[in-house]
């Protein structure tokens, strides 16, 4: 049982507050915005909530590179609505991430100048139709397993950002498996474009966890502060035994030779992942990091003139 979370102390001293702040991590209570935090815990979760917000912008450029070729008006409107979805989201978190003092403008920038990462998953091209299927299947699929703990995150604003975006990725994930159910109840090349797409996204889909955890600097400190609940290794092997029965209800093979069910621990023992690539691809060299960056940086420049008609507005009714 955790010692009681003392009163928010009425005082300046380090130690006092410190101290409160760990009690209230230890009984699993959540920290707010005008809570004083630790410089490392700010900072971490800055870094953390700006990569996830990126991720979800940078996200809406694969599947986006669909929405004038979607197969039917149908699947368009689905696809629009699920783009925009991953707009919202970005924006929870851009919030979530304002709530720690960080400046949204600046975190863009970062970005934009290589300073902050994204997602890995979003520097791979988009080749067919059935990828859209297969993001939605792998790669929402893979956030779910990732973000459902972070409902839990120690951090309040980040935590509820959580609940919504993962009840709208839940039915991005199944709005994908849908499609790729239709195109596997399609002709032999459309169940071979799925396969393809499957061969394509299922490593990438492996690497969004992370790097394993002898090689991950930050995981044991955001365990311990409870900005993480779940280790990449725990997550992925998690994904992976999630992802084998959906694979084989659709009738497709996930592209491992290895992949074998695990009686003793009742799990899905997997091949070697290939770090060389996972490292290529976040210091900026996967086939489409110059792309994405380069799409995102024309949005903000030729868009700036909006920003400032909106501030413009903003001000002289504030006034
Ligand atoms: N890609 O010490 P760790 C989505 C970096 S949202 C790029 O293990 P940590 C929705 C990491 O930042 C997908 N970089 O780091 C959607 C660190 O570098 P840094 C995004 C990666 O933070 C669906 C270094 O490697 N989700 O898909 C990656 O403890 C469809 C060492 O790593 C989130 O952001 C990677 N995959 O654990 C949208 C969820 N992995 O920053 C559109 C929240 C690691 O020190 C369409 N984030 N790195 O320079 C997290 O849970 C964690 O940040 C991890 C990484 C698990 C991603």
């Amino acid at each position: 049982m955790p010692a009681p979370v003392p009163d928010r102390p009425a005082t300046s001293d380090e130690a006092a507050l410190q101290a409160r702040f760990d009690a209230t991590i230890a009984a699993d209570h959540r920290i707010e915005p005008r809570d004083w935090m630790p410089e490392g815990y700010r900072k971490t979760l800055i870094r953390q909530i700006a990569q996830h917000a990126h991720s979800e912008i940078i996200g809406m450029q694969p599947e986006g590179d669909w929405l004038l070729a979607a197969p039917s008006l149908r699947r368009k409107a689905i696809l629009l609505a699920k783009v925009q979805d991953e707009a919202g989201h970005g924006m929870y978190l851009y919030s979530a991430a304002e709530t720690l003092g960080a400046d949204r403008a600046d975190l863009t920038d970062k970005l934009i100048e290589g300073r902050q990462k994204y997602s890995s998953i979003f520097n791979y091209p988009t080749l067919t139709y059935a990828d859209v299927g297969v993001i939605g299947w792998f790669v929402d699929g893979a956030a779910i397993c990732n973000q459902v703990p972070l409902c839990r995150s120690s951090y309040g604003p980040y935590a509820r950002a959580m609940i919504r975006v993962c009840k709208e990725e839940s039915f991005h994930q199944r709005q994908g498996y849908e499609l790729l159910m239709t195109m596997m109840r399609g002709t032999p090349e459309q169940r071979a474009m799925v396969q393809d797409a499957v061969d394509r996204w299922w490593w990438p889909s492996l690497m969004m966890f992370g790097p394993p955890d002898d090689d991950s600097p930050n995981s044991a400190q955001s365990m311990a502060w409870g900005i993480k609940r779940h280790s990449n290794d725990e997550l992925r092997q998690r994904y992976v035994d999630m992802s084998v029965p959906q694979a084989d209800v659709l009738g497709v093979t996930l592209p491992d030779p290895d992949l074998t069910y695990d009686p003793d621990s009742g799990h899905y023992r997997f091949g070697a992942i290939d770090w060389t690539e996972f490292k290529r691809v976040i210091s900026g060299n996967g086939p489409a990091n110059a792309e994405r960056i380069a799409r995102r940086r024309a949005a903000r420049d030729d868009n700036a003139w909006v920003t400032e008609a909106a501030t413009a507005y903003a001000a002289k009714h504030a006034s």
